[in-house]
């Protein structure tokens, strides 16, 4: 047997016994994101309206589809609980979200969870979730300023980041997150102080850190 045979033999019988590991990494966090519509499903006629659009328009798999970068951090899938614009959230909305997110979070197949929806009631259902869910398991509320069909769109950094706090074990027990604009803020002390800006969202003792490039970086507890 020649050396060119025995040594495609081996890796034959490597690839058999299982030393190569298939083309996909080892278990990722699994993360689900529930869609409730808002600006990051928004759509505009043109890449010149950031401002003027319609909300709530695409679904969550178009939203995830559109950022293939996804996969490189967890294990993702997606439902879509509405598809609505925030300021048409009711009360009955936050509850019916509410018991999904800790039906969810009860799952031992469901490493962490993200919720899109609107920026104009973001900061509520942050709030509201913050005081209702009994979960260490991070769950991150994120929305966008500017519809994903505008020039330097937010939404899918925004998402991107949200999936990155979601599958991290140094999000947990920190409390309803909310990522905007790279920053990681707190449900319980974020709000939204301008309409039309990226860095809209801020809490009077600042944010709890930041993502830069899928990682996170903590200040304070
Ligand atoms: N109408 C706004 C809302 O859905 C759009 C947005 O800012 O997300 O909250």
């Amino acid at each position: 047997m020649n050396i060119r045979s025995l040594s495609l033999t081996c890796v034959m019988a490597a690839a058999v016994a299982g030393a190569f590991t298939p083309a996909h990494a080892a278990d990722k966090p699994r993360v689900v994101i529930l869609a409730t519509g808002g600006t990051i499903a928004g759509a505009g006629a043109s890449v010149a309206n950031s401002a003027t659009y319609q909300a709530a328009k695409v679904p969550v798999d178009k939203l995830i589809a559109g950022v293939p970068e996804l996969k490189n951090l967890a294990d993702v899938r997606g439902d879509q609980v509405f598809q609505i614009a925030s300021e048409s959230f009711t009360n009955e909305h936050l509850v019916t979200l509410g018991k999904r997110v800790a039906a969810l979070a009860r799952q031992t197949d469901v490493d962490g969870i993200v919720i899109t929806h609107g920026t104009d009631t973001l900061e509520e259902t942050a709030f509201f979730l913050n005081l209702v869910l009994k979960t260490d398991k991070p769950v991150v509320v994120v929305g966008s300023i500017r519809p994903g069909t505008a020039m330097s769109a937010d939404g899918m950094l925004n998402l991107y980041n949200a999936v990155a706090v979601a599958s991290s074990k140094d999000a947990a027990g920190k409390g309803v997150l909310v990522t905007m604009n790279d920053e990681i803020h707190t449900g319980r002390d974020v709000s939204k102080t301008v309409n039309i800006k990226t860095e809209a969202f801020k809490s009077p003792w600042g944010p709890l850190g930041m993502i830069v490039e899928g990682k996170t970086y903590w200040f304070r507890a």
